[in-house]
């Protein structure tokens, strides 16, 4: 009874750091579209891990101690937001936005959409520590956060879905297909920049890191 509590605890806490998050990303995008007429964020969706999941990736990962402090230290990923952008560019735009912001801490970056997973999998993963205040104290919380464009999202569910289906084993023959699609997508998500860009889209925008941009 005294665990589930202090389970109730913890989600309260990684809960309040996605509301922490999802504010942030709604100011900036609502900023954007009143300065500049542009919606760098399609949608935003968000997820804390259940319990059976948390369970079920400290096993995977082979961590025998399971209380509530080893699943802390150990899963960065109990509290998850998935920021779909409409544009590339829009991607690194809102990273370097929210990564400036002074009660930001990044802790780790993944840039899969610079050296995709070899499946084809793309998108930019941040693990951020969001400060989040409670009654008696401060909380340093982990997040992790997905971006990506309509396209990797549109790749990235579908293939789930597939392996899902086809019980967490694709066959082999497919797999270069799915990577084809993948490369479609990324063709496509180029394309679609060029064609913003040429439009005068990025106009008054301030710039996103261009390092990170191919
Ligand atoms: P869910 O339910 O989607 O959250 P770590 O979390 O750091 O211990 P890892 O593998 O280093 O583990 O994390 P990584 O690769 O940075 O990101 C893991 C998450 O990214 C996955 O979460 C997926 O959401 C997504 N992802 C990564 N690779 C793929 C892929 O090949 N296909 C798809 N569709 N999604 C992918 P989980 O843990 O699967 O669960």
């Amino acid at each position: 009874m005294e665990k589930m509590q202090d389970f109730l605890v913890m989600q309260q806490l990684y809960r309040s750091a996605i509301r922490e998050i999802t504010t942030k990303l709604e100011i900036l995008d609502d900023e954007f579209r009143v300065r500049y007429a542009h919606n760098p964020i399609h949608h935003i969706e968000s997820r804390l891990k259940s319990l059976p999941s948390i369970l079920e990736k400290m096993q995977r990962k082979g961590i025998r101690n399971q209380d509530l402090a080893a699943i802390r230290r150990e899963l960065t990923d109990i509290a998850g937001v998935r920021v779909i952008c409409n544009y590339l560019h829009d991607i690194y735009r809102i990273r370097d936005l929210l990564v400036a912001q002074d009660d930001m801490c990044l802790q780790r970056e993944k840039d899969y959409i610079k050296a995709p997973k070899e499946n084809g999998y793309r998108g930019l993963h941040l693990i951020l520590l969001v400060p989040v205040f409670l009654s008696a104290e401060k909380e340093l919380v982990p997040v992790e956060i997905q971006i990506r464009t309509i396209a990797m999202d549109f790749w990235a569910s579908l293939e789930h879905q597939l392996r899902y289906k086809a019980w967490h084993e694709v066959p082999q023959e497919l797999h270069a297909r799915l990577k084809r699609c993948s490369d479609a997508s990324a063709a496509l998500d180029l394309e679609m920049q060029d064609i913003f860009d040429q439009l005068g889209g990025t106009d008054g925008m301030p710039p996103q890191d261009q390092e990170q941009v191919q």
